[in-house]
């Protein structure tokens, strides 16, 4: 199949596009590699050394014998996208283009506008362009758990039956985004469902839970093909933090009371989960959802997990609950579906220790490259507008 994938520099988009490959399909790609921008923005670096593009798709092309089309890009010109799709002519786009960070959605007004028009735009840009190029094609939109929030009954997949003043249908699950990024998130959403209705698109929008981890098989011992390993306060997603922390013993950071639910899963559970959906795509008209994840974890059974495993390797590291800098439930129920994947042959791997052991002994080769970027893993961004390192609580 020839698949397209919006945001391929990322840390899901470059790992897809070797996964994909090798199961035989056709990869292109785009980025304006923003997301290196950001993380320089926030003061800090993937933890893993990330080459330049030139130097990835010419690794890229000697581990995979062809080539990665790849053009620079920007979602938000229509143009742009129209162009690649009438010469790429994908069956199937992979939308991974967006701005992914909750923290930095928050930071202040421009950063708010700035995740709304980003993320917008380009899920706009996609759809009329598929409408006018390609519109047989299947768009894997990567969505989040988070566009649920966190409510007090079990999650189904997108959609459930409602009985109201004695009428029944079948309806969106409330979405309830706990930042401006997952706002966004909500409003693609809405706008994918749109599309698909008002001009006959396919679309499967992937509720994905947090991903974690470093590595997987196709990268192989060519460090040119490893994927981006961000530790920061905004584009580090909490596992990944965990690991990042224990690795030069800097306290784990649980924030507020700990006992937030989640739902994880390890990055080639997600690259695994991404092909399924690409390779069984939903009839013409159908908005689908997915919901993406392996298992849903306690913050604090996780941090105890890391530090479990860390201890195997000789890795000490203490666990400190620190004031919590978002607005968000710290203890809650959570139980989300996940079905339809498992129904296509999804096979959650379950196994976070070794997970975590594998990212640890990646990591500990990248040490110095986390200890230059230290001041990068207390948080200081605020729900409420205001800018201030967070106090460890005990
Ligand atoms: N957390 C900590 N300590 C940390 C970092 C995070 O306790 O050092 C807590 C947060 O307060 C939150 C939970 O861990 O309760 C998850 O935080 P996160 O930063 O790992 O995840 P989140 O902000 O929700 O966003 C990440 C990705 C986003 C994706 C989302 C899936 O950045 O792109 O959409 O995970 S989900 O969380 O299911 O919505």
């Amino acid at each position: 199949m020839r698949v397209f994938i919006a945001g391929v520099d990322g840390y899901l988009g470059w790992p897809l596009a070797m996964y994909l490959t090798r199961r035989g399909h056709e990869v292109a790609g785009c980025d304006n590699y923003f997301r290196r921008d950001w993380v320089a923005e926030m003061g800090s670096q993937s933890a893993t050394p990330i080459r330049r593009m030139t130097e990835r798709l010419q690794a890229f092309r000697e581990n995979f014998g062809v080539n990665l089309e790849f053009i620079k890009g920007d979602l938000r010109d229509y143009n742009f996208v129209w162009n690649f799709f009438r010469a790429f002519r994908p069956e199937a786009i992979v939308h991974l283009g967006e701005m992914p960070s909750a923290p930095y959605s928050m930071l202040d007004v421009h950063h708010c506008v700035f995740t709304h028009t980003n993320n917008l735009a380009g899920t706009l840009n996609i759809l009329h362009s598929m409408r006018d190029v390609c519109p047989e094609a299947h768009l894997v939109k990567l969505g989040t758990m988070g566009e649920y929030g966190t409510p007090n009954m079990d999650i189904p997949e997108g959609f459930f039956e409602i009985e109201y003043r004695g009428r029944k249908d079948r309806l969106p699950f409330p979405r309830q985004a706990g930042s401006w990024y997952h706002q966004t998130k909500v409003h693609d959403s809405n706008n994918v469902t749109m599309a698909c209705k008002l001009w006959d698109l396919r679309a499967t929008d992937i509720m994905q839970g947090v991903v974690y981890g470093i590595r997987i098989e196709e990268m192989g011992d060519d460090e040119r093909l490893v994927t981006r390993f961000d530790f920061d306060q905004c584009f580090g997603t909490a596992l990944n933090r965990f690991c990042a922390q224990t690795i030069i013993g800097h306290p784990i950071t649980l924030y507020g009371k700990g006992h937030q639910k989640r739902g994880f899963l390890p990055l080639r559970d997600s690259m695994e989960c991404l092909a399924i959906a690409i390779e069984n795509p939903p009839e013409k008209g159908e908005y689908r959802v997915f919901n993406q994840f392996d298992e849903v974890y306690d913050l604090t059974a996780l941090a105890y997990k890391v530090q479990e495993v860390g201890k195997k390797l000789g890795l000490e590291v203490e666990i400190r609950n620190v004031e919590n800098p978002r607005r968000e439930s710290e203890d809650h129920y959570y139980n989300p579906d996940r079905e339809r994947l498992t129904a296509l042959g999804y096979k959650p791997s379950h196994d976070i220790e070794a997970e975590i052991s594998v990212i640890l002994k990646t990591l500990s080769k990248y040490r110095q490259r986390i200890e230059a970027r230290t001041h990068a893993l207390i948080p200081d961004i605020r729900w409420d507008g205001s800018r201030k390192e967070v106090r460890f609580l005990k």
